[in-house]
């Protein structure tokens, strides 16, 4: 397929409700939309990369920068023949993983849509896993829940996310906000699947504040170390009984495979945006899957556009363990495309079967979010 058009949208949206984390509050949701032209079809992909570089050294406007000067020329006026053709191409790029997941996943988008299948089923065929496995209608999911200012604030949102039906619960935890909110938590619900996330807020110094969580049967603690730091975490997964699972540390198949490796992780939480794209999301769960590690979807607070990519991700069968998908109305009052994600009562998300992702983007909502556009050529 030649691909003759691309657009960049800078959008922004506000949240429900603002999102803490150890790095800190955001009230909204800028992003990146990208939209690829192709046969008389348009692919979508959605930038994660927040505004500053909190999560990861990725901004907006550096991926803006990637995106315009560095990759859009790799792939447009090209022949493509897979989106893993433009993954190969985007290789030469040191770093950048959400600016080439942008336009990967959009390229994903468009493939599926001109084969007439589904993103899932696309992903599937991709996989060395997937192919023969039955493929997933519905997916299990969580709820991760930010820092709130109080401990009554906190167990006030958990139990509004437990009455919606949410099976799953993550709380982020610091420094200060830690053994004893995840106490109340337990306290109060002694039977739900727990976990929590650090976001690198420790240090292996924290050891024993680490090891106190182990008393809560927590599924996992996702990412207690520095982002780039493997070697400490597996010394603390020594002194653990619960899994330690690596997010922000895992930013490619090499690094999926240097850190189980070393023992620094038992689980992994998969992020399309984190690791660079599609096809080394699947190649990080056919990793996985091959040496019984389970991972999971987890989320970067996406519209719809992303939520859709995760969704489909996540019908993987390696996907074992509930993912960071929470229905739409959990993020925004009116997302960018169509049909909203809804949470079924078991706690999963359904798997759109439509062609290519299977959520539309609203061209009114689309104008009343876009701060700055761009076409190229
Ligand atoms: O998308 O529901 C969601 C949020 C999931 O907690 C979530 N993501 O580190 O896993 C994580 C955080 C990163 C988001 S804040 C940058
Ligand atoms: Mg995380």
């Amino acid at each position: 397929m030649r691909l003759h058009r691309l657009h960049l949208y800078y959008i922004e949206l506000p949240f429900v409700h603002p999102f803490e984390t150890s790095f800190g509050r955001e009230d909204t949701r800028p992003t990146i939309l990208v939209a690829v032209e192709g046969d008389g079809l348009v692919g979508w992909g959605e930038c994660v990369a927040q505004a500053g570089p909190w999560y990861s050294y990725e901004t907006i406007e550096t991926a803006w920068h990637i995106l315009r000067d560095v990759l859009a020329p790799l792939v447009l006026g090209w022949e493509l023949r897979s989106p893993q053709e433009a993954a190969q191409r985007f290789r030469r790029v040191r770093g950048h993983p959400m600016a080439r997941a942008a336009l990967e996943n959009a390229l994903w988008d468009l493939f599926a849509q001109a084969q007439g299948v589904s993103l899932a089923q696309l992903l599937a065929q991709a996989s060395a896993v997937a192919r023969g496995v039955v493929a997933r209608s519905a997916v299990p999911v969580g709820v991760s829940v930010g820092i709130e200012p109080t401990l009554d604030e906190l167990l006030a949102q958990v139990e509004g996310y437990v009455a919606a039906g949410y099976g799953r619960v993550k709380l982020k935890i610091k420094p200060g906000w830690d053994v004893a909110v995840v106490r109340a938590v337990r306290e109060r619900w002694p039977d739900l699947p727990l976990q929590v996330d650090a976001n690198s807020a420790y240090t292996l110094a924290d050891a024993a504040t680490l090891q106190a969580l182990d008393q809560f049967d927590l599924l996992l603690i996702e990412q207690p170390l520095h982002h780039e730091d493997i070697v400490d975490h597996a010394a603390l997964q020594r002194l653990l009984r619960t899994p330690i699972c690596l997010d922000e540390s895992i930013t490619s198949p090499e690094h999926a495979r240097w850190a189980l490796d070393i023992g620094a992780c038992r689980v992994i939480n998969i992020k399309v945006g984190r690791v660079g794209g599609f096809t080394a999301a699947v190649a990080i769960h056919d990793l996985c899957a091959q040496r019984g590690v389970p991972v999971w979807c987890g989320g970067m607070l996406e519209t719809n556009v992303g939520r859709a990519g995760n969704v489909a991700l996540a019908s993987l069968p390696n996907f074992t363990l509930p993912g960071d998908i929470s229905a739409s109305a959990r993020y925004f009052h009116r997302d960018i495309a169509e049909p909203n994600f809804e949470l079924n009562a078991d706690s999963t998300i359904t798997v759109p079967r439509g062609p290519g992702l299977g959520v539309q983007v609203a061209p009114d909502r689309l104008a009343e979010v876009t701060l700055r556009r761009l076409t190229l050529p």
